[in-house]
């Protein structure tokens, strides 16, 4: 799949295979899950294959917004600053943003991207992505941007030791009403933060999870490893031209949920 997608793309033309799934994420990680007010914490926007760690240009972000533990949303867009991250021989295009919490509790990032269009899949993908620092106080973690399609986690999504069951449900919002996205597919992948070799990767199945949302959009994952992990859903929304033909727009969301080390139960 990934790696090889032109390869595949070539062989879906010739009829030989399936077409492959979607791959490049969009990964939205600070430099650590959980910080307290005399911090600055670093975030970096970046795009590509994050099992892999195998990085691509990152489109320039359409908004950024970050929901604080009152509620109240704050748009940090112009925050943003244009960095070139290491990818393998080159180097790619990410996004910075370096954020000092002004109170306790737990700050919501947002960050959406405009419509990418994707060479090999021929279609148009729209996409947010939501990260969660945690500031010493637990409160907010469940905070919402309102976008058509996003994450709502069930489960606290920080805190949480390897094994442990998650639960997030996928809710649309077209014309302000929150209907649940049932039946959509969630792909489930863990971050690596340096390239892995080829030969080291394991089969594809094993990289990327796949589940599906139940009647009220719920998906339930296990996270069985440390690290940073991200689920992502997507549905169609309509179309939009590329080169004067008609191409679908898949809109897809991206929840990034942080594993600590196992600790050792206490009295032991
Ligand atoms: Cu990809």
């Amino acid at each position: 799949m990934k790696h090889a997608a032109r390869l595949v793309a070539a062989l879906v033309v010739g009829g030989l295979v399936a077409p492959a799934a979607p791959a490049h994420f969009n990964m939205l990680l600070p430099d650590r899950a959980s910080a307290t007010t005399k911090d600055e914490v670093t975030f970096v926007y970046q795009w590509g294959h994050p099992y892999e760690h195998q990085l691509f240009d990152a489109p320039a972000p359409a908004s950024l917004v970050v929901i604080g533990p009152d509620g109240k949303s704050t748009d940090l867009t112009k925050n943003l600053e244009k960095i070139a991250v290491p990818a393998g021989d080159r180097k790619a295009t990410a996004y910075r943003l370096k954020f000092k919490p002004p109170q306790r509790g737990d700050f919501v990032f947002v960050l959406t991207t405009p419509p990418i269009w994707m060479d090999d899949e021929h279609e148009f993908w729209e996409d947010t992505v939501k990260v969660v620092l945690h500031v010493q106080a637990q409160k907010g973690w469940d905070g919402l941007a309102n976008h058509d399609l996003e994450w709502d986690p069930l489960t606290r999504p920080y805190g949480l030791q390897p094994g442990m069951v998650f639960q997030a449900a996928v809710h649309t919002r077209g014309g302000g009403k929150a209907a649940p996205l049932a039946g959509a597919l969630v792909e489930v992948e863990r971050y690596n933060a340096t390239p892995q070799a080829e030969k080291d990767l394991p089969p594809d199945e094993q990289i990327t999870r796949t589940a599906k949302t139940d009647p009220n959009g719920v998906v339930t994952a296990t996270l069985p490893e440390a690290g940073w992990w991200c689920l992502t859903a997507s549905r169609e929304a309509g179309e939009r031209e590329h080169d004067g033909k008609k191409y679908p727009l898949r809109r897809r969301t991206t929840l990034w949920v942080f594993v600590d080390e196992k600790t050792a139960p206490a009295g032991k």
